[in-house]
């Protein structure tokens, strides 16, 4: 005579009946936190240096360049990019340095997502 698998309280991971005796463990995975790279307006530089800027270190072509650019100039600020805190913060530092080393104001920064 076939018998029916019967459930044991014990050990069941949660796939039981009884809510009560065990819970499933969700697998939790951690996904690093991201970081929004953005690029602040101001009156001097020039919009070419701008759009430079963009294609160098955000890897985009003149068109999406000069778009994201514009947006700055007319918003005052736009995100440019969103990465892991190293990759954000060596992109600010490089923008920084390109801008200072070419004396134009060019303001960048990062905050979290
Ligand atoms: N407002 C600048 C100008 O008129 C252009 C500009 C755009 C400057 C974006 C900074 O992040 C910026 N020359």
């Amino acid at each position: 005579m076939p018998l029916r698998p019967m459930m044991t309280s014990e050990n069941d991971n949660g796939t039981g009946s009884d809510p009560s005796i065990l819970t499933k463990a969700k697998p939790r995975t951690q996904r690093p936190p991201l970081y929004k790279v953005l690029l602040l307006n101001d009156d001097y530089t020039p919009m070419e240096f701008v759009v430079h800027i963009l294609e160098r270190f955000f890897g985009m072509n003149h068109a999406q360049a000069f778009e994201i650019m514009l947006t700055v100039h007319k918003k005052g600020l736009a995100v440019v990019g969103v990465f892991s805190f190293e990759v954000a913060e060596t992109k600010v530092a490089q923008v920084m340095d390109f801008a200072r080393r070419h004396q134009h104001p060019l303001q960048c920064t990062m905050e979290k997502e």
